[in-house]
């Protein structure tokens, strides 16, 4: 494994950022500001994350948010940790997360910048209370409006005019993975030293290299007829040979993703008769893992196009996702972009 520079250094993420890395690829300042901060945020989260059942903000806080899920203390904590890191960057103009109705402005006073941070603070909290990986996934986008105050023009882009997108997945290790639209990147906290130590100069995903599908079985009765004859099939029960013969599935995003990521396969939430449009978030969620899957070499669709060609109705609008291996999203695509109405109700 590669944990070096184009010298053989140890480089750290910072020294990439600034053309360290293998590539000699130099990121824009004000971008640089924007990526520092959420590494900065990541490792105090991280930190929170592996004490959780010894500290205080364990638990639920007994509210729910406009997603109608139930909030954990660590969320809102994660939320607020992110938001005053971004505060010193000087580069957004606003920010919009899984957590808040609203768009974020910055604090009167604080420096204004052209992009915008969208965030899910700790994607998968429910499963904090059992120990399961959760995660931080974030997207960058530059503003359209010309000055003022940030509006929804602003926040509500498609995928495919990210600046950049990445996670922090809080698992056995933590890592940052992350691309700028060159290629997929992975950084592990060394936490003997606090740094994020460049581990994966170029992560591809496999194709078929994991004959494996990742998705919540649970729903198939809430599916469409299309979507259970598109799982049939892929498990060999329609006749044919089976495309996947394993199946893994954790309940959170980062985590499945990530497998996704390193090791091929399908990774997919559909849309059911509970979530007409999906589970999963577009701007904060679905965007930026598409981002990351495409640029490794996979492909992420909506079961009818690309993710990041999907125009945002709101901040938090859904969407159904299939991600991985090419050849199994266009399976997939096959099935779901079916024009016969009738199977795609539910
Ligand atoms: P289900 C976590 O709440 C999340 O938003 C994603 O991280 C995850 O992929 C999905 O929901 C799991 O949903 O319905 O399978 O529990």
């Amino acid at each position: 494994m590669d944990h070096t520079d184009s010298r053989g250094k140890i480089c750290t993420l910072q020294a990439y950022l600034t053309g360290g890395g293998p590539s000699g690829q130099i990121i824009d300042r004000r971008i640089r500001k924007i990526i520092n901060g959420v590494a900065f945020a990541s490792k105090i989260i991280s930190r929170e994350v592996s004490r959780i059942s010894l500290s205080d903000l364990s638990g639920p806080t007994g509210g729910t948010n406009v997603q109608g899920e139930t909030v954990q203390k660590l969320d809102i904590y994660s939320e607020k940790i992110v938001c005053e890191a971004m505060e010193r960057t000087g580069s957004l103009c606003c920010m919009v997360s899984e957590e808040s109705e609203n768009i974020l402005s910055l604090p009167s006073g604080a420096k204004q910048g052209e992009y915008i941070l969208l965030f899910d603070p700790l994607d998968g909290s429910s499963n904090i209370d059992v120990n399961i990986s959760t995660g931080t996934i974030f997207s960058i986008q530059r503003r359209v409006t010309r000055q003022g105050d940030a509006t929804i023009e602003d926040c509500l882009q498609k995928g495919s005019s990210q600046i950049a997108a990445g996670y922090v997945l809080y698992g056995a290790s933590t890592m940052l993975v992350l691309t700028f639209g060159h290629g997929v990147i992975g950084f592990t906290l060394d936490t003997s030293i606090g740094e994020f130590i460049l581990s994966h100069p170029n992560i591809t995903m496999g194709e078929h290299s994991s004959r494996m599908y990742s998705v919540n079985e649970g729903n198939y009765l809430f599916w469409s007829e299309n979507q259970k004859r598109f799982l049939k099939t892929l498990k060999g029960l329609e006749g044919g040979e089976p495309y996947c013969t394993t199946s893994r599935y954790v309940g959170s995003l980062v985590a499945d993703f990530h497998r996704t990521l390193f090791r091929g396969g399908l990774f997919a939430y559909p849309a059911d008769a509970k979530n007409t449009n999906g589970k999963l978030r577009l701007l904060y969620e679905a965007a930026p893992v598409a981002m990351l899957c495409e640029q490794a070499g996979g492909k992420a669709s909506t079961g009818e196009g690309p993710i990041l060609d999907v125009a945002p109705t709101d901040i938090h609008c859904r969407t159904p996702v299939y991600l991985g291996s090419r050849a199994l999203v266009d399976l997939a695509d096959s099935f779901l972009s079916s024009q016969d109405s009738e199977e795609r109700s539910y």
